[in-house]
């Protein structure tokens, strides 16, 4: 093979995803046109080349070979996907795929759709929980709007996507059963040549980079010489805290990344350790 070797990447053309999947790559430092109306681009400093897609095509993109990489909801990944690697799970574009029925039912538990018409766009996953559960249900395939079909006596429930709950809610439904929760993913072709796969974990390298970058905040404080060593304690730090001397000899100042999940508990420590002056700054990206 030839170093022309460009890795195919699948993103939703205009949707829920389209803006965060092309923030993605933006913020891997890949630069590349992606004007409205076009269906294909590619980058111009790194080797790849982006299809805009409807986000249902995806998947059997990716399988054909079409494209080896593609951005979708695990939802569906899992409905529309065969022969596919899940290769990265991405984090934004959260929402889960529930049953819900009209509000003023009483809901007894999985067993109220036994016999019951439910209406979705989500057949095989639905299939799979219903018989999961033993319960044998009435599926309705609808492409849109599945939230209106009870109201219109086309099926007692339905099995949709959530993210607040306020389109179920306006309809008169009531959230029942969560069937999955999804993120948008990376899938990729299960037959990638060794030359792309290598593409692959350049951009996956980089794609963890911003990600951790975005997990963990560098912060910059003073402290007394003589609380240093307590507040070192504190910080966890990438390998070990950065300490420079102040021009009053008495005070020193303090570099270290800390985790966002952690953040607020350890600056609360900090303070009542005697530091002072705390500045917290975002990180671009993040090599470790
Ligand atoms: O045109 P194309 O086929 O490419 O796009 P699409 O219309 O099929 O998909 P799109 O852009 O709506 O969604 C793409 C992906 O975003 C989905 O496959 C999910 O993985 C994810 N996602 C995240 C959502 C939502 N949040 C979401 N809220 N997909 C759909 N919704 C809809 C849902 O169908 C329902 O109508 O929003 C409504 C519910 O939202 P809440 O906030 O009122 O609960
Ligand atoms: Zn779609």
């Amino acid at each position: 093979m030839t170093n022309n070797t460009v890795l195919r990447l699948a993103i939703q053309r205009k949707g829920r995803l389209s803006e965060d999947s092309l923030l993605l790559i933006k913020e891997s430092g890949i630069k590349f046109s992606s004007g409205t109306g076009k269906l294909k681009s590619k980058a111009r400093n790194f080797p790849m080349e982006f299809l805009f897609l409807r986000d249902d095509d995806i998947p059997d993109y990716v399988a054909d070979g079409v494209a080896d990489i593609g951005i979708v909801g695990e939802n569906v990944a899992i409905e529309k996907g065969k022969n596919i690697d899940v290769v990265k799970k991405l984090g934004f574009s959260k929402c889960r795929l529930s049953l819900a029925i009209p509000k003023e039912i009483e809901y007894t538990g999985v067993g109220y759709f036994e016999g019951a018409s439910i209406a979705t766009s989500y057949p095989k996953i639905l299939q799979d929980y219903l018989d999961k559960k033993a319960v044998s249900a009435d599926i309705h395939e609808i492409s849109g709007s599945v939230e209106i079909a009870p109201s219109i006596g086309l099926a007692s429930g339905v099995c949709d996507i959530v993210s607040s709950g306020s389109t179920l809610l306006s309809n008169g439904l009531k959230e029942v059963e969560t069937i999955l929760n999804s993120e948008a993913i990376i899938i990729g072709n299960q037959r990638m040549a060794e030359e792309k796969k290598i593409i692959l974990d350049k951009l996956l390298f980089r794609i963890e980079s911003v990600q951790k970058g975005k997990n963990n905040k560098y912060i910059l404080l003073n402290a007394p010489n003589d609380k240093i060593e307590e507040i070192i304690e504190l910080l966890p730090g990438m390998r070990s805290p950065t300490v420079v001397p102040l021009a009053d000899k008495k005070w020193s100042s303090i570099h270290s990344v800390v985790n966002e999940d952690e953040f607020w508990e350890v600056i609360e420590k900090l303070r009542d350790a005697g530091a002072e002056g705390i500045l917290v700054v975002p990180i671009e990206k993040m090599i470790v």
